[in-house]
C-alpha cells in the first residue's frame, strides 16, 4: 500500500518551528514540528507576550465600526453531518456546538461539492468548485489569482486582522499566505504533542490556545477573521492502535455508551457495489478501523470522544468572547470539511457520491440576528462554496464575479434577494448541485455528478467505460439501489445527464489532465 501521507502538504514559504517531541500512545517515532508562520508585528506580540493592550471593551471593530463584525470560522475534519447533539444523535453530545445552533441557524441540508479535506478546503477559501481552483492532493498549489479572491484575503484587504489555526490542508502559491493571513498557524499530526513540561496537549487545544492569542492580542480598533480549523475528528492514519485520539477533557466518555454495530445488511450492501468500489480507498480503510466488532466499537467511541473533545475548545472560545463583550459582534460559522462513512455499506471514510460522503453539519450564529430569526433549522440546500461569500457579505464586501457559491445570509436574515421571485415572497435557491472529485489516484476513483431533491447522479468517468449511478432518495433514501438500467427511470437518467452535462459546462467544463496539471509523483506516492 502506499503512504497516505498527503495530510502533511504545506508549501515553500513556511518557517519551520520544530516545537514539541513526539508523545502519545503508539506513536511513530517521528520527529514532530508545529509551522508557525507570522507575518506584520502579530509574531512579537504573540511570542513575546505583550503588544497591543488587546481587543476587549466596546466589542465593536475600528472606530465603532458595528457594520463590519468579528468573524469566527470553526471548521472540523471528517465530522459526519448527524454526529452532534443539535442533530439528534443518540451518543455523541456536543453542548457547545448546540447552543451555537440554538443562537443561530442550522443547515440541514449542507453539503461539500467535493467530499476530501484538500480540495473542500481549497473550495472554501475561494468560494469556488474544485473544478476551477484545481487544488487537490498532488497538484501545485492554488493559484495566486485564485488566493487573491479568497475570503481571507478579500478581508484582510478590506482592513480586518485575519487568522487561522489548526489545520490548514492546502498549499497556495509562493507568496500568497502573507496576503491572506496575518497570522497563519498550522498544526500538524500527531494529536498529542510533548510540552515543554512533558504533559501531552491535544492539537485542538492547542489551536485554541493559539486563537485565545490571536484574540487577545487582535487591535481593539480593528475588527478580526479568524479560522479556527480543528484537526479532529480525521483519524491520524497508519496509528493503528490509536487511530482517534482524543484530549483528556473527554477521557471515559462514551466507554459505557452502547455502540450499535453495523448489521450484516452492511456487508450485503458492499457485494452490491460495483468491483472498483470494492477495492477502492473506502473498503482499505474499513480494514483499518472497523473489520472486527472490537475494533468497530473502540473506533466509534474515540471518534465521539474527539467530536466532544472540539466541543469543549469551542466552549472556550466562546468564552473568551464573552469575556471581553466580544460576543455581540463576533459572527460564528461551523461546518465540517467533508461527512464521513462509520461503516455503512461496509465503507470508511469519504471519497464516494453517496450522502455520508458529501453532507456536512453547518451553523451559522449571527449575534445580530432578530430573535425571531434564531434557533432556526433552514432546509435549503447550503455548501462549501457558500462559506466565502457568506463572510463577504457579512463584512460588507463585494463577492469577485468568479466566484460559484452564493452567500446564505438571504437564508438567514429572510430578506428578499435580488433572485426573489415576481411573488416576492419565496427565495429563490438551488434545488440542486454539481459535486466531483477529481483527484488522481489508484484507490479513489474520479467522478462527477448532481445531487437533487429527490435524484442523485453520478459519473465515475475514469472507469472505463465511464460507470453511472442513480438513486431516487424518495424511494430509497439510503442510496441502496442503482437505478441506471431500470426502464421506468430512463427519462430521468436521461435528464440526470444533461443536468450533469450543462452544470458541467457552467463550471468550468470538461476535467482533463491538461487543465488540472499534478505534480511530479515523489517515490512512493501515487
Ligand atoms: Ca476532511
Amino acid at each position: 500500500m502506499h503512504a497516505w501521507c498527503w495530510e502533511e502538504y504545506y508549501f515553500g514559504w513556511r518557517v519551520k518551528i520544530p516545537v514539541f517531541e513526539a508523545g502519545g500512545v503508539g506513536s511513530l517515532s517521528r520527529r514532530l514540528s508545529v509551522l508557525v508562520v507570522v507575518f506584520g508585528c502579530l509574531l512579537p506580540s504573540l511570542v513575546e507576550g505583550h503588544g497591543s493592550t488587546g481587543h476587549g471593551l466596546t466589542g465593536q471593530g475600528a472606530g465603532g465600526r458595528s457594520s463590519q463584525p468579528n468573524i469566527l470560522f470553526i471548521l472540523t475534519d471528517d465530522q459526519r453531518f448527524d454526529a452532534t447533539g443539535y442533530a439528534g444523535h443518540p451518543i455523541v453530545k456536543t453542548p457547545n456546538i448546540d447552543a451555537i445552533a440554538h443562537d443561530g441557524v442550522r443547515f440541514s441540508e449542507a453539503f461539500v461539492t467535493t467530499p476530501i479535506c484538500a480540495a473542500s478546503r481549497a473550495s472554501i477559501l475561494t468560494g469556488s468548485y474544485e473544478r476551477r481552483h484545481k487544488f487537490t492532493f498532488g497538484t501545485p498549489p492554488i493559484s495566486a489569482e485564485l488566493c487573491g479572491e479568497s475570503y481571507p484575503a478579500l478581508l484582510k484587504a478590506a482592513g480586518y486582522k485575519t487568522g487561522l489555526v489548526g489545520k490548514f490542508g492546502v498549499s497556495v502559491a509562493e507568496g500568497q499566505a502573507k496576503n491572506m493571513f496575518d497570522l497563519l498557524s498550522p498544526i500538524g499530526y500527531p494529536f498529542l504533542k510533548k510540552m515543554p513540561n512533558g504533559d501531552l496537549r491535544h492539537i485542538d487545544q492547542i489551536a485554541t490556545d493559539r486563537a485565545l492569542q490571536f484574540i487577545e492580542q487582535c487591535p481593539q480598533n480593528q475588527p478580526f477573521c479568524l479560522s479556527v480549523w480543528f484537526n479532529s475528528p480525521h483519524a491520524e492514519d497508519g496509528e493503528f492502535d490509536r487511530l482517534y485520539p482524543w484530549p483528556k477533557t473527554v477521557d471515559g466518555w462514551y466507554e459505557d455508551a452502547s455502540i450499535p454495530v453495523p448489521s450484516l445488511e452492511q456487508e450485503k450492501i458492499f457485494q452490491n457495489e460495483p468491483p472498483f468500489l470494492q477495492r477502492a480507498m473506502n473498503r482499505i480503510r474499513w480494514f483499518w478501523q472497523f473489520d472486527t466488532q472490537e475494533k468497530y466499537v473502540k473506533n466509534v467511541r474515540s471518534y465521539y470522544r474527539m467530536i466532544s473533545g472540539i466541543d469543549f475548545e469551542i466552549g472556550r472560545l466562546r468564552a473568551e468572547l464573552k469575556a471581553r463583550h466580544l460576543d455581540e459582534n463576533t459572527v460564528i460559522v461551523f461546518m465540517s470539511d467533508n461527512g464521513y462513512f462509520l461503516g455503512e455499506r461496509g465503507f470508511s471514510g469519504k471519497w464516494v457520491h453517496y450522502e455520508q460522503s458529501l453532507r456536512v453539519p453547518m451553523v451559522i450564529m449571527d449575534p445580530r440576528l432578530p430573535e425571531e430569526r434564531r434557533g432556526k433549522s433552514i432546509s435549503n440546500t447550503a455548501l462549501n462554496i457558500d462559506i466565502a461569500p457568506t463572510v463577504l457579505e457579512l463584512a460588507g464586501i463585494k463577492t469577485p464575479t468568479g466566484m460559484q457559491g452564493k452567500s446564505l445570509m438571504p437564508l438567514i436574515t429572510a430578506r428578499k434577494p435580488s433572485g426573489a421571485n415576481p411573488a416576492g415572497t419565496t427565495l429563490s435557491w438551488r434545488k440542486e448541485f454539481f459535486c466531483e472529485h477529481l483527484l488522481v489516484d489508484k484507490d479513489i476513483p474520479q467522478w462527477e455528478g448532481v445531487r437533487g431533491e429527490r435524484y442523485v447522479y453520478a459519473r465515475y468517468f475514469g472507469q472505463s467505460p465511464a460507470y453511472e449511478f442513480l438513486h431516487d432518495l424518495k424511494s430509497d433514501p439510503l442510496e441502496l439501489k442503482n437505478l441506471v438500467g431500470n426502464h421506468s427511470y430512463k427519462k430521468v437518467l436521461d435528464q440526470m445527464r444533461q443536468r450533469n452535462i450543462q452544470l458541467k459546462r457552467e463550471n468550468d467544463g470538461e476535467y482533463s489532465i491538461e487543465k488540472f496539471p499534478l505534480l511530479p509523483k515523489k517515490n512512493g506516492q501515487q
